[in-house]
């Protein structure tokens, strides 16, 4: 379970206990080097500071290298890039467009492969590879969207798309020849030929940046493999290539977005004419993009729904890729059994030839759950029973439970766009439950439920029994809640932050928030005698964060609002040589976070009056009729004295804009808002009102 998501309970806690030690782990004892490269979203968010521990990275759980970003997703152009646990700034200073991760990344793992062969070539490898490619942002070189838009494949809309690689599948043979493809959902996603011409022309833009991204993407990983045949390696290599973790995202909302962090702030219908200014540098470092969920839908054909939708099969089904010329023979050989992800580690312990250890450290281990696809590797076993027989899925209480070739769904009832409403308070119960047969039935169109009670009670059951078994209770169906819903924190219960020398790179996760709360952020400074200017303190970036700087001289504080609207509080006369006292105040005038205790969002995103005060002298007011309700830029950190990766402000500054005086003390406070007695009573009045009406 990703932090983001994480509850209180084991299983969904975000932590990997030390009775489940990783593949790196076993394979390091067991002489292999390890390493791996891109996403890692498996560091609890309260741990990813500095501060540590480091036990939850990858170097604390048995890789020895790592190379990439701590996190659910990541500016390609500048991301929050590590090399083990040190974050590392490899684009500072470069032209824009000119550096990007996921070319970056496939040098490193070059390198570092390598240097492993040349060093001992005997020693055996392992690499677990992980690129941000597909997830948003779509961040492809120009060079790759030139030759897609070239191709023109997406001209005639969603819905054309759709067919063709309908009709495509059946005559590749990767879906069964009586697959039938659902009716296009209109009302959840409009058909391409009632849209504007201004919509066509965005949308297809946003695909075409984003079949870019998946070609670009596609190529580097090539060049990874390519290395490993060019040290003589590949032949007697395993290569798992799975193409996602999950189904097409419908993330960007039915209309996309330049700007994610917007998304998750609420704003998930951002109108086409605001997305339009945006045209031209779609994909570029100016955008933080997703496509429209049309083209989502399109893309997990035959299947429907999305990433989220865990009883789909558009939100789970992926393919996946397994070559390995010296023990696999049936090159080009198709398999469809049942398998599920859980099988990979097991299937690389037998291709090894381990045995998963009873103890690591001391601590005993949990069985391995997983089940080796291994025979399926030889052509005699092409059509062998699938041997991974039941398996469970869960995301937001949108629950499945396959059973040999059965699969029971719950009905969707939430677009993944749709994060903001009432949560199912009985997600296990309250919902329409669904049968499909898959044998019979590849893409989980025909509900079978009405003819099968019996089978459908059954299947119901043999889902509790996998949830208790494998922590997936208590069921919780929130969505936006969970992502702000307290958690541990190493700011939790401090009021008063003091810093008295620069520092950068603290993440978001472990930083003093300032949403949602009144707050003073106070600077004392020397100016020199020419004047100074550089930032003093700013969190987020481009897509959505605040910033505390001196420019010529005069104070601003500003607030980036998603880089819809940047609101600027400035001194009109600049700071003169000595010492100053520079603060931001913040009055904030909703009821604050407390109110997501009763399952309420009443608190969040309120207005509020800042002031900018020289010397005790208040120099600027302003009012905010909104403030940002849910997060920052996610990937971008707190900083003091400059301003790492992307900056708040590109009119005013370029980043690292370093602070030329001298930054002597800064201080922020916050006042968090407290619930009255009364608050609490009539905003729990209001949830039992709204439970009975519903
Ligand atoms: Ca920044």
């Amino acid at each position: 379970m990703i932090s983001e998501q994480s509850t209180g309970f084991p299983g969904y806690n975000s932590i990997i206990e030390r009775d489940k030690a990783t593949i790196g782990r076993l394979l390091k004892d067991n002489g292999y080097s390890t390493a791996w490269f891109g996403k890692d979203h498996n560091v609890p968010a309260f741990q990813a500071s500095q501060n540590g521990p480091f036990d939850q990275w990858p170097t604390g759980m048995g890789f020895e290298y790592f190379y990439g970003f701590v996190g659910g997703d990541a500016n390609q152009w500048q991301p929050n890039l590590f090399r083990n646990t040190t974050q590392i700034y490899p684009f500072e200073g470069k032209a824009p467009g000119s550096w990007n991760l996921v070319t970056a990344m496939a040098d490193d793992a070059i390198g570092y492969m390598t240097r492993i062969h040349q060093t001992n070539p005997a020693k055996p490898l392992f690499i677990k590879y992980a690129p941000g490619a597909t997830h948003a942002p779509h961040h492809p070189t120009k060079e790759c969207v030139d030759k897609i838009h070239e191709m023109h494949l997406f001209d005639d809309g969603y819905e054309k798309l759709r067919e063709r690689i309908f009709a495509n599948q059946k005559k590749l043979g990767v879906i069964a020849r009586d697959a039938k493809l659902e009716p296009w959902p209109a009302d959840l996603i409009t058909p391409w030929d009632q849209l504007s011409p201004e919509a066509k022309k965005l949308f297809i833009r946003q695909v075409e940046v984003f079949a870019a991204y998946a070609a670009y993407s596609d190529y580097e990983i090539g060049r990874v493999i390519q290395q490993f045949d060019d040290l003589g390696k590949l032949d007697n290599t395993l290569v798992i290539y799975i193409n996602g973790d999950n189904g097409t995202s419908a993330e960007g909302g039915p209309l996309g977005t330049p700007n994610e962090v917007a998304f998750f702030n609420g704003l998930n219908k951002l109108p086409v004419e605001v997305q339009s200014k945006f045209y031209d540098v779609w994909g570029t470092d100016q955008t933080y993009n997703h496509m429209s969920a049309g083209w989502s839908w399109a893309f997990d054909t035959p299947f429907s729904w999305f990433k989220q939708n865990a009883s789909r099969l558009g939100g789970v089904n992926q393919n996946m890729v397994v070559s390995w010329p010296a023990r696999i023979k049936d090159k080009g050989g198709l398999r469809q059994q049942f398998v599920h992800v859980i099988d990979v580690v097991p299937t690389i312990l037998q291709a090894a030839g381990l045995r998963a250890p009873e103890g690591v450290d001391g601590i005993a281990q949990k069985s391995i759950e997983g089940t080796s696809f291994a025979y399926t590797f030889d052509s005699k076993h092409a059509k062998a029973p699938s041997r991974h027989q039941t398996q469970y899925f869960e995301m937001f209480s949108q629950w499945a439970l396959y059973n040999e070739g059965w699969l029971q769904s719950t009905k969707v009832n939430r677009a993944p766009w749709e994060a903001f409403g009432p949560a199912n308070p009985d997600p296990l119960n309250n919902q329409v439950l669904e049968l499909y047969d898959l044998k019979r039935d590849f893409s989980q169109a025909t509900d079978l439920a009405a003819k099968n009670p019996q089978k459908v009670k059954e299947m119901k059951a043999a889902f509790i029994a996998e949830a208790k078994k494998y922590q997936v209770f208590p069921l919780d169906a929130s969505v936006a809640a969970r992502i702000v819903a307290p958690r541990p924190n190493i700011t939790a219960g401090r009021n008063t932050f003091v810093y008295t020398h620069p520092m950068v790179g603290l993440l978001q996760g472990d930083s003093p928030g300032l949403l949602n709360t009144s707050y003073s952020v106070s600077a004392e400074i020397t100016v020199p005698a020419s004047g100074a200017e550089g930032m003093m303190l700013t969190s987020g970036g481009r897509f959505g964060g605040y910033g505390f700087y001196l420019k010529n001289s005069r104070p601003v504080w500003l607030w980036n609002m998603v880089d819809l609207e940047r609101l600027k509080w400035e001194g009109a006369e600049p700071l003169s040589p000595g010492q100053h006292n520079v603060e931001f105040d913040f009055v904030y005038q909703g009821k604050g976070a407390g109110t997501l205790a009763v399952n309420n969002f009443s608190g969040f995103g309120g207005p509020g009056t800042g002031s900018l005060k020289v010397d005790g002298k208040v120099v600027a007011t302003k009012t905010m009729p909104k403030t940002l309700p849910m997060t920052l830029q996610w990937d971008e950190s707190f900083d003091i004295g400059s301003d790492t990766l992307t900056g708040v402000n590109d009119a005013d500054y370029q980043p690292p804009f370093r602070f030329t005086g001298t930054l002597n003390k800064l201080t922020i406070k916050l006042d968090r808002p407290q619930l009255s007695a009364a608050d609490t009573k009539s905003l729990e009045a209001a949830m039992r009102s709204k439970a009975i009406s519903e």
